[in-house]
């Protein structure tokens, strides 16, 4: 995917600070500090267009990136870090699950994923919430270059058991080797392009 332009919109916390949903519309979530904002970067080939840092509860609030004036990005507040403070924790879900639930551009959530690590209750939980809502899921396990190949293969069949699906359809990344950027970029213009459900013929 060439990138002809990639610009910060808005930080929102609450629906009335959101921008128009005008673009078909990307989330993407994980655990905190697993990678979302590196691999905005790298999907969008900017080394900055999103702070990311080695110290988790970095994004904090919803922002939203306009992309090639052809999609919007949002990079979402990660969960799961014990040290943010008790009243940020439970904003967090009600702040999320009001943005996942009103967005009628929303095409898919891309769920990120630690290759070293296996999923939590909480990535299980997001993805249930997602299925019920018939919210489109896609799985990304980043942080690639990490393991060799052989730890690689074992990492992916725990992840994928434990999400209850086949590693097939895991998507493989690395924000350091760039590795799956073209895959991942595919799946992502096909959900956007392709017709709502009730057009099909
Ligand atoms: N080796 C390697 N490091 C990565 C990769 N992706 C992210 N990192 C590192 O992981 C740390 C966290 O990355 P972020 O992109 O800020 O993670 P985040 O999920 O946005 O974190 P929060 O906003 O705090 O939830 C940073 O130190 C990154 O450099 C990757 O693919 N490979
Ligand atoms: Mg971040």
């Amino acid at each position: 995917m060439l990138i002809k332009s990639a610009e910060f919109v808005i930080s929102a916390v609450r629906p009335q600070q959101y921008p128009a949903e005008e673009l078909p519309e990307f989330a993407f979530a994980g655990r905190s500090n697993v990678g979302k904002s590196s691999l905005i970067n790298t999907l969008v080939s900017r080394r900055k267009l999103v702070q990311t840092s080695s110290t988790p509860g970095k994004t904090r609030l919803i922002n939203f990136f306009r992309v090639n004036d052809a999609l919007m990005f949002v990079d979402l507040p990660g969960y799961g870090y014990a040290r943010v403070s008790e009243e940020e924790r439970l904003k967090w879900r009600p702040m999320i699950e009001k943005y996942l639930s009103s967005r009628e551009n929303l095409k898919a959530v891309v769920l990120i994923l630690d290759i070293r690590r296996t999923p939590n209750e909480e990535d299980a939980q997001l993805l249930n919430w997602l299925a019920r809502r018939e919210i489109a899921a896609v799985l990304v396990v980043t942080k690639t270059d990490k393991l060799s190949k052989t730890s690689q293969a074992k990492q992916l069949k725990i992840i994928a058991g434990a999400l209850e699906t086949d590693p097939e359809e895991l998507v493989l990344f690395s924000a350091k080797s760039r590795q799956g950027r073209d895959v991942l970029w595919r799946t992502l213009v096909d959900l956007a392009t392709a017709a709502p459900e009730d057009e099909r013929a």
